[in-house]
């Protein structure tokens, strides 16, 4: 049986264990990328990890989710970024040069390479034939340092695209598509591979506008084969020589296969509140709005702005309707500036932003309160825009123009197919550096302003935990709400302050409890549903907590990067061996869990006293990951390792 574009790469890359679906094992890691919101602590841990320079092909710290500026404290972490990475061989993306994975895309990724980054949505390389890879900060500091980054080898599902897509209908709607099949839970271990005769009509954003979104569904990664639209995009770019063909063998072996005939996909949008609610567009047509905002990773390319305004020419945004617009990255903002289609936009009305997550992570444009908000990015948390009481919808760019002109959701079937303005790529994009700063041979010293703290130490587990169920959640929780970003994104280098918002908006109470009681020596544990920590990979989801004094999570699933955060930083990951039990345990009850070492070494499964009853839990765990555990954390197992 012949090898998916997946397994030739993983083949290309594993240094540890066997290539077999289900089994555990290390690849080596070409690139590492790192966002400011995660950076900071991925940096300080890289810094106690004892090694002088990176030991990747290229590694890219950027600086794109905390711009505002509206205290010291995101400049801190900017100057931090920019002294620590020439000192130790980063390669440094200044604030404006854009979001992480559109630069990262446009500037250094490459087929056939593997790419970890600190960021969820680190997939988006994907669209050029990557294995990319999202992961804790963590992760990705040891990636640095040389050391192999550690998955399940994945199952991988063949989404196979056939015919072209409508006049109107979009990359966006492709992925939208795949949500509606998959969902946003279950499936863990798996990666989606794109194949078919459809694939040859999507340009590299498109691609990438697919595999970045791909994140919302749990999966490993996406990924697109290597052809001859890669090479045309690479060589615009500068980049034709980064360029090698990777295409599945005609007898390739999958899971399982998804069809989807392009010409028959609708318009689609994601309904509140979360990116896994699928409705078609025209049912939701006619609904006033109030808001859109188009950018982000996920639809902020030169293709998706040239549409926009393109759509916006000649014509006035709707008096009610705020509009937003913020290019992915300075080189799309630079193409737009110069070839007037920045004005087109200007001239709408709308509003523009600077290159930058801005409204996605909530760092700003927080819709009015009830207000129903169309935005192209990728997550509609509930919350996560900065208005609770706010209705987001994801949508295409085409579908936010049009609806941001009529002032309600706008079904873009409903215009003649002609009118579609198809928008070719350039032959060759602007290319300008140097907003990115490569490394320097004699650095300057680190600058550590009062925003920089420690990385978080974690002690060895204990053998006996005498605890307390500290809060009891439902399905579905995201890292969202187990660590809010928007206002409280300024504390992430400063784990004692931004740990007091731990479940900020589930139980504001949470925090204050749980760390009260940890000086007295009791541990909190907290009771989660299914596919508990979707969505981010900030490690801040199981640092600020385990700050708190978490040292055990029970749930009916965990999803595959909060799991992996929770392990490296010496919590347990429990998953009720019955699923029923979850209705009997209440916020409260006490926990004793006795014989820990013993059962994390070497058993599948562990027995805990809970209110008096007994419960029967899984340890689903490598042996690796039970290692870490005994450790009490990644870094301090590393640190060993490294020095041993
Ligand atoms: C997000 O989209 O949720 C973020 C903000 O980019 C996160 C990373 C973070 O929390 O810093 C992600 O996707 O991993
Ligand atoms: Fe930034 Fe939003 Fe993309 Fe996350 S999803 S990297 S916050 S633009």
């Amino acid at each position: 049986m012949g090898h998916s574009v997946c397994y030739k790469i993983l083949r290309d890359h594993v240094v540890e264990g066997t290539l077999s679906p289900g089994s555990e094992i290390g690849i080596r890691i070409d690139q590492t990328l790192t966002q400011d919101a995660t950076g900071t602590m991925a940096y300080l841990q890289f810094e106690a990890l004892g090694i002088p320079r990176v030991k990747t092909e290229i590694s890219v710290s950027y600086v794109d989710h905390n711009t505002i500026q509206m205290g010291f404290e995101n400049a801190d972490d900017h100057a931090y970024l920019q002294t620590m990475n020439a000192r130790f061989g980063i390669h440094f993306s200044r604030a404006g040069n854009g979001i992480c994975h559109q630069v990262h895309l446009e500037r250094f990724g490459r087929p056939g390479a593997t790419l970890l980054g600190s960021d969820s949505h680190t997939p988006t390389g994907g669209g050029i034939g990557m294995i990319a890879i999202g992961a804790g900060g963590l992760d990705v500091a040891v990636a640095m340092g040389g050391g192999p980054f550690y998955l399940t080898a994945p199952r991988v599902i063949n989404v196979r695209l056939t015919g072209r897509l409508r006049a109107w209908v979009t990359a966006k709607d492709i992925i939208l598509t795949v949500l509606g099949i998959l969902g946003t839970r279950g499936n863990v271990g798996t990666v989606l591979e794109y194949t078919g005769d459809g694939v040859a009509g999507l340009s590299v954003p498109e691609r990438a506008t697919i595999t970045n979104m791909g994140a919302e569904l749990g999966v490993t990664t996406s990924i697109f084969p290597s052809d001859d639209v890669t090479r045309r995009f690479l060589k615009a770019q500068a980049r034709g020589d980064a360029w090698r063909e990777i295409l599945p063998d005609l007898d390739a072996g999958y899971e399982r296969l998804i069809d989807i005939d392009l010409s028959a996909v609708e318009p689609l949008a994601a309904a509140p509140h979360s990116p896994g609610k699928i409705k078609k567009i025209s049912e939701l047509a006619g609904m006033p709005v109030q808001q859109v905002a188009i950018g982000s990773c996920t639809n902020s390319s030169y293709k998706d702005l040239m549409t926009v305004a393109r759509i916006l020419r000649g014509k006035k945004v709707a008096p009610g309707v705020s509009c937003i617009v913020a290019p992915g990255s300075r080189q799309v903002f630079e193409m737009i500036a110069r070839n007037g289609a920045l004005a087109d936009i200007i001239g709408s009305g709308a509003r523009i932003m600077e290159s930058a997550c801005g409204f996605c992570i909530g760092a700003g444009q927080a819709p009015q309160s009830g207000g129903v908000s169309l935005r192209t990015n990728n997550r509609n948390f509930e919350g996560r825009s900065g208005t609770a009481s706010a209705e987001v919808y994801l949508v295409s760019p085409e579908t936010a123009a049009l609806s941001a002109v009529s002032g309600s959701l706008t079904n873009p079937l409903d215009r003649p197919a002609k009118e579609y303005p198809d928008i070719a790529m350039p032959r060759q994009f602007i290319i300008d550096d140097s907003m990115i700063i490569p490394p320097a041979d004699n650095a300057p010293d680190i600058v550590r302003g009062p925003n920089i703290g420690e990385p978080p130490r974690t002690s060895p587990l204990a053998d006996e935990l005498q605890g307390v169920i500290g809060l009891k959640v439902g399905d579905n929780i995201t890292t969202d709400h187990i660590m809010p970003a928007g206002p409280r994104l300024k504390y992430r280098s400063n784990i004692p302050k931004y740990a007091e918002y731990v479940f900020e908006h589930v139980d504001p109470e949470f925090s204050r409890r749980a760390l009260a009681d940890r000086l007295k020596g009791i541990y909190t544990v907290i009771a989660g549903g299914l596919s508990y920590g979707q969505g981010s990979s900030r490690e801040h989801a199981a640092i600020c907590p385990m700050y708190l004094g978490v040292r055990v999570v029970i749930a009916k699933s965990f999803e595959r990067i909060h799991s992996g955060n929770l392990i490296n930083f010496g919590i347990v990951p429990l998953v009720f061996k019955n699923p029923n039990d979850y209705t009997r345990i209440n916020v409260g009850d006490s926990i004793i869990a006795r014989g820990l070492i013993a059962a994390i070494k070497e058993r599948d499964s562990l027995g805990i006293t809970i209110g008096g009853a007994d419960y029967e839990f899984v340890l689903s765990l490598s042996e690796r990951q039970r290692a870490i555990l005994v450790a009490g954390g990644l870094l301090n197992y590393t640190r060993k390792k490294f020095s041993a």
